[in-house]
């Protein structure tokens, strides 16, 4: 035994060993489940996407990449404060901004799709032009949800207000609330219940910008992605998912999310085994020249 890491599994997303000086993508888990209306769990899937990660193999048969031989560092859990949401919201913009002053690229376990606010209000500030791409079900444009302006519900909405909604690119919606259709027509790029149509149409408009990829897991079918807050039947296979990831990854993506995975419903992981597998991808995804 040559060094004892090898014979040993960490808590860490599989491979993701690098010491934070030397990384250049950090994943972090923000476990938000505060604001979730259909059914709770979520704090649990930054968990769930690490454990399930173990399953898959560090290479990419696709990218004839391996995750060993790119410096990749899981940073952990942000520690979030319960019952106090603006507080925590805080936390994982603190720590998100810290990433991004360091040189990294930050890649969110969520927790509900909340956690998105912070985050890109963060990446936003650092990145100029910035594009969000949003992968979901469900738009996430409502004003309020029962009066609340903090909701992964709203998340999209308080997005577009200081981002601008026409830097929102939407694919994949196939659920929304009348209300919210107004503001989808303001967006970038609002396109329904596919995702890879959308994008091909839409990926030259984002191939100078730096982009916020955010996927909630819940785009995908529920028969592919049963453990989600808020499933909606009618969904994209992981195939499709899988190829949009690849047709991102020729863009130049600054940050990550992938959000909604909720273990409670699914005793056999495969929601986060999937969205373990998409990280994979779009972390192999990235430009490693530089
Ligand atoms: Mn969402």
């Amino acid at each position: 035994m040559s060094n004892v890491q090898d014979v040993v599994r960490e808590q860490d997303f599989m491979a993701a060993r690098a010491v934070y000086a030397e990384a250049r993508a950090v994943i972090v888990g923000a476990p938000l489940d505060a604001t979730v209306s259909f059914r709770p769990g979520t704090r649990g899937g930054p968990a769930a996407v690490r454990t399930m990660s173990y399953c898959l193999e560090e290479y990419s048969l696709d990218l004839d990449r391996d995750l060993r031989d790119v410096a990749v560092h899981d940073l952990g859990d942000v520690l979030l404060v319960p019952g106090a949401l603006n507080q925590s919201l805080a936390r994982i913009e603190a720590v998100v901004d810290r990433l991004c002053a360091d040189g990294k690229t930050p890649f969110l376990l969520g927790g509900e799709h909340l956690v998105t606010l912070p985050a890109v209000r963060s990446v936003a500030a650092r990145y100029p032009g910035l594009a969000v791409v949003h992968l979901d079900a469900h738009p996430d444009l409502r004003e309020d949800y029962l009066g609340a302006k903090l909701s992964h519900a709203t998340v999209m909405r308080r997005i577009g207000e200081f981002l601008g909604p026409n830097n929102l690119f939407h694919f994949g919606i196939r659920s929304a609330d009348g209300a919210e259709m107004e503001a989808a027509r303001e967006s970038g790029a609002f396109h329904t219940h596919r995702v890879l149509p959308g994008l091909i149409e839409t990926v030259a408009a984002l191939r100078e910008r730096p982009v916020y990829v955010s996927l909630d897991i819940d785009v995908v079918d529920p028969a592919f992605a049963p453990d989600v807050g808020t499933p909606e039947p009618a969904g994209v296979t992981p195939q499709e998912v899988l190829d949009t990831v690849r047709m991102l990854t020729g863009l130049q993506i600054v940050a990550f999310d992938v959000v909604e995975v909720n273990p409670a419903y699914d005793p056999a992981g495969i929601t986060a085994l999937l969205a373990a597998k998409v990280v994979r991808e779009v972390l192999l995804g990235l430009d490693w020249s530089g």
